[in-house]
């Protein structure tokens, strides 16, 4: 059996960065990747309109000076094509791919002194120490069952790598999430028709995307160190400062145009309007009127613009969708909404969608329809820790850990950016290099001892995580934030809201202090 000292689930952006570290560390590694190439989520999202919603140059790895230097992006928002060159670029210049076993999926994973896994291909490698760097979505879609649908189906988090051809097609897209908001004003461009199935109303501001300003990225990389040093420290991971005010204390007019202000300059900073936006229920309203206001205004037709207007949950409490002329789609003549609240979908027939208002014949379906979030990943391996326990049962009734990093009874292994850690609330980059750090920091301190995370810590940590969650509108969505997007998951706030700068900060403490909360 093959032997390594790390083991490395996936090679996106966390694992292809954890792989480089160790490589630092003189340690023996052995990357296991799903997919036939590196990229992790920008791999596997390839549907029409994909793109990330943080800026490209905060976007980007900054452990390299060299790589941020070289690197340039073509626009302000990066697409899907555009980053998995970059990350295709990161594997080359580092010599990252003769590490990795493409194609090949881990399916079990089971800790006895070290780790033993299991691969699709048949595999058993052992290694003292294992990393998940498995994401917090893509390796998880939810597809639903179809039995006897004429037609193509197609998930977003699944795009064929050729490419679907919708031109004079009949499209139905089912989910209106951050993947269904990108993807129908691209599809509408295309399709002969488009109905989307809409259940839950979602607030989206505009991207405002367009060419990089070279002006502004000579600025960002003359500047990268103090740059990404302000980055680390704040809240979010991004570079843009929150307005440090309360909405409430804002008059009528000094509210409405900071929101102008920002809906203007586009993007997710949007919620930091005001300070207050996600912890009252005031200032959240005023922002979703704003936003509401907007629907109103875009879409011509008032009857399909109430439709779209979410009333359900506060805005941000769902993850904010970032568009480019979304809600203006609706006014094609091409594109109709089919509001799921008011005639619930019954089923798939042959000739397509049924619901209770009556049956849409479409030739593809498009699921936008999302992913067991950040437990979905992980409990798709079969991971047994001490005495043969599955993680599955450890985390019954929602995920366990210390920071984020580590699962009591599951010794030496490291999840990155994982539940209970600030990950999809911020910055992605930016939270997989801190964990990188920290885990290759830890792994040197180790020198091949056991770490396991003390059952105590790893309940406070879990407690804290859920208290500061209740100081936030967070709990109210019925989110994949929550878990409530599967059914049966059990709901529990799933990210740390504390922000990347205070978490950071704890990470750190605890590593100076000899690994408090953990045994080795
Ligand atoms: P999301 O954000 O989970 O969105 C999924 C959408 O699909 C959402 O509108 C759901 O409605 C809808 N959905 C899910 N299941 C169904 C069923 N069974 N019937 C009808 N509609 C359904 O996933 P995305 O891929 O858009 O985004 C995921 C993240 O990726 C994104 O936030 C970024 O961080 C990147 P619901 O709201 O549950 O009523």
């Amino acid at each position: 059996m093959l032997q390594k000292d790390a083991i490395i689930i996936g090679a996106g952006f966390a694992g292809l960065y954890m792989l480089h570290r160790l490589r630092g560390l003189g340690m023996d590694v052995q990357v296991f990747e799903a997919g036939d190439g590196v990229g992790g989520t920008w791999y596997w999202n390839r549907y029409p309109g994909a793109r990330c919603d943080v800026p490209s140059l905060e976007y980007s790895y900054s452990f390299s000076e060299d790589l941020q230097r070289e690197w340039a992006w073509s626009e302000r928002y990066a697409s899907q094509p555009e980053i998995l060159r970059y990350l295709d670029h990161v594997a080359d210049r580092f010599d990252l791919r003769r590490d990795i076993a493409f194609r090949t999926r881990v399916t079990s994973a089971a800790f006895d002194d070290g780790w033993t896994v299991e691969t699709s291909q048949g595999e058993r490698v052992t290694a003292r120490y294992l990393i998940a760097a498995v994401g917090c979505l893509a390796s998880a879609p939810r597809v639903p069952d179809l039995p006897m649908f004429h037609g193509a189906t197609h998930h977003t988090g699944r795009w064929p790598h050729e490419g679907v051809d919708l031109a004079g097609k009949r499209v139905a897209v089912i989910g209106t999430g951050s993947s269904g908001i990108q993807a129908i004003p691209e599809i509408a461009q295309v399709a002969e028709h488009v109905t989307v199935f809409q259940r839950t109303a979602n607030f989206s501001v505009p991207a405002r995307n367009g060419p990089m300003d070279p002006a502004y990225e000579k600025w960002f990389k003359d500047n990268h160190g103090e740059i990404r040093a302000g980055m680390r420290a704040t809240h979010s991971g991004l570079m843009t400062t929150p307005n440090p005010d309360s909405a409430l204390s804002a008059g009528p007019e000094a509210r409405l145009s900071a929101f102008e202000e920002r809906w203007e300059r586009g993007g997710i900073a949007f919620l930091g309007s005001f300070s207050d936006l996600l912890v009252s229920e005031e200032a959240n309203t005023a922002a979703a009127d704003f936003v509401r206001g907007k629907i109103r205004a875009t879409v011509t037709e008032s009857r399909v613009a109430e439709k779209l207007t979410p009333y359900d949950h506060p805005i941000g409490s769902k993850r904010i969708c970032v568009d480019t002329g979304y809600y203006a789609t609706f006014n094609r003549p091409n594109v109709r909404l089919a509001d799921l609240r008011t005639a619930p979908l019954e089923e798939f027939t042959r000739y397509g969608v049924r619901t209770t208002a009556g049956e849409h014949p479409v030739d593809v379906i498009v699921f936008a329809t999302g992913f067991d979030a950040l437990t979905g990943p992980l409990l798709n391996i079969d991971i047994r820790g001490k005495g043969g326990l599955p993680l599955r049962d450890k985390w019954a009734a929602g995920p366990k850990t210390y920071l984020g990093l580590m699962s009591a009874g599951f010794p030496n292994l490291f999840t990155i950016t994982g539940p209970g850690s600030p990950s999809v609330l911020s910055n992605m980059i930016v939270s997989i290099e801190q964990h990188v750090d920290w885990i290759a920091g830890c792994l040197a301190h180790l020198d091949g001892r056991t770490i396991d995370a003390d059952p105590a810590a790893e309940d406070a940590w879990g407690a804290h995580v859920a208290e500061v969650a209740g100081y936030t509108l967070f709990p109210r969505a019925d989110s994949w934030y929550m878990g409530a997007n599967v059914p049966g998951k059990p709901r529990v706030f799933l990210p740390y809201v504390g922000g990347v700068g205070l978490y950071r900060a704890r990470c750190e403490e605890v590593a100076a202090t000899g690994y408090a909360g953990f045994t080795i």
